[in-house]
């Protein structure tokens, strides 16, 4: 079974538009207008198709198959659509596109073989159903948490966590989904791209004994594939990360009347932090743990103004979860001690986490005999970047596969890969799909 390679691309460059920063990379924060465009734009899709729709509390979006019979379980592929600011045009969207395609693939197989087309076997021989996903807020943009929708779906967030995960504004989830923009009832075919379902646990949890595998496309962010000229990667491991935020405080004062001497400057304070955490880091003999900060704010943000406050988040990332909280307790350590010398205040507060894992043995083997029979350039390789996948591996068979990312940018504008690897990379997709559901075609 093809994918249809024009289709494709021409729906990636489409939602490739839908950013609040045109020229300047993709920005497409969960909940924003060029999310709901972007949502739109694959419901419709989808729709047409035939396809059932299911938006949760959370606004996860479920898409599934005009086929679909309830008790086959279901073999599921699907990423995020959100960005971060000034991001990449792949990122995410490039898995959904690529799970929108199966969907649509499948859509048109089972139209042809309902319509007596003798070239394709009868639809019942799909041994499982096929749905796709979107998880939301996985970039984190707006709460400052990676894989938000995905950690509700799993349980590892529960209803409390829709009041404590606040925006820079200062408004909860809560309160952001309760605003979400409702459907124009009288606007008959305006699709619902967000639902008002109220947060019910018992709604929100996935039951994964429905489903057999989930499989997530997407760039690699990193250098490795397109260094040593491989199209495909079959993910091994994904890395854990903790974030922590850390706020300091000082004295504000006039920057021209106070003397160097009396000062109790919070981003002096802040700079000596970000150096030290780096070099922490980078002492590990492996070279393979990182730190990054990412996120900083000063205030008063006056430049006639001592800096009083800074906030700044600090995370860590590793293949191992010890060694992630001992680098951490080490910098938190060091921060204190910094704050201390300079007699300005210091307050670190847990911000979110997930654990390293290793994705299904039995599915990534079973990928790379798939590789190997097609003939594909392919790598068995880690993930630094976190994924949806790495949530909803703790449930269910769960795999990933990577393309190139040229030059290994990614989270910036430059993010691009090329076509013929994007085109490779989901039909690999579909034929693992196939594969999974232990169908010929
Ligand atoms: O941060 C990450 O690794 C992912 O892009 N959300
Ligand atoms: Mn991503
Ligand atoms: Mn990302």
């Amino acid at each position: 079974m093809k994918i249809n390679k024009s289709r494709l691309l021409e729906m990636l460059h489409d939602l490739e538009d839908f950013t609040d920063t045109p020229g300047n990379g993709v920005t497409r924060f969960s909940f924003g207008v060029q999310d709901a465009t972007a949502r739109e734009y694959i419901l419709e899709k989808a729709v047409d198709a035939g396809c059932t729709v299911d938006i949760d509390a959370l606004q996860n979006i479920r898409i599934g198959l005009k086929s679909n019979v309830p008790g086959k379980s279901i073999v599921m592929a699907g990423s995020h659509i959100d960005t971060v600011r000034h991001g990449g045009w792949l990122d995410g969207i490039y898995g959904v596109c690529g799970a929108l395609e199966v969907m649509l693939t499948l859509a048109e197989y089972v139209d042809a073989a309902n319509s007596g087309d003798k070239s394709v076997m009868p639809i019942d021989q799909l041994k499982n159903n096929y749905e796709m996903v979107i998880f939301s807020e996985e970039e984190g943009s707006n709460f400052g948490s990676t894989m938000t929708g995905s950690k509700f779906v799993t349980g590892f967030y529960k209803e409390e966590d829709l009041g404590k995960l606040r925006d820079t504004n200062g408004k909860t989830l809560r309160q952001r989904l309760i605003e979400l923009p409702i459907k124009d009832d009288e606007d008959e075919d305006s699709l619902d791209v967000y639902s008002m379902d109220y947060f019910d646990s018992g709604e929100i949890l996935w039951d994964f004994d429905e489903i057999k595998s989930m499989l997530e496309l997407h760039i690699e962010q990193g250098p490795v594939l397109d260094k040593e000229g491989l199209s495909i990667g079959i993910v091994d491991a994904i890395y854990g990360m903790r974030v922590v935020e850390v706020t300091l405080t000082g004295v504000g004062n006039h920057a021209g009347a106070t003397p160097m001497g009396i000062r109790y400057d919070a981003l002096c304070t802040a700079a000596e932090c970000v150096l030290a955490t780096e070099e922490i880091v980078k002492s590990d003999d492996d070279e393979r743990i990182v730190a990054t900060i990412g996120k900083l704010s000063v205030s008063p943000d006056c430049s006639n103004v001592i800096p009083q406050e800074v906030k700044f988040t600090v995370e860590v990332r590793d293949k191992d979860e010890d060694k992630i909280n001992e680098y951490m307790d080490r910098i938190i350590e060091r921060i204190r001690q910094l704050a201390d010398a300079r007699q300005v205040t210091c307050e670190i507060t847990e911000h979110s986490k997930s654990s390293p894992l290793y994705l299904t043995k039995s599915l990534k083997d079973d990928m790379e005999k798939l590789a190997i029979k097609k003939n594909l350039a392919y790598k068995v390789m880690d993930s630094g970047a976190v994924h949806d996948a790495c949530m909803i591996a703790n449930f269910v068979d769960t795999g990933m596969i990577f393309v190139p990312s040229i030059n290994g940018r990614s989270h910036v504008p430059e993010e691009d890969t090329k076509e013929e690897d994007l085109i490779a990379g989901v039909q690999f997709l579909m034929d693992t799909v196939l594969n999974e559901m232990k169908t010929e075609v």
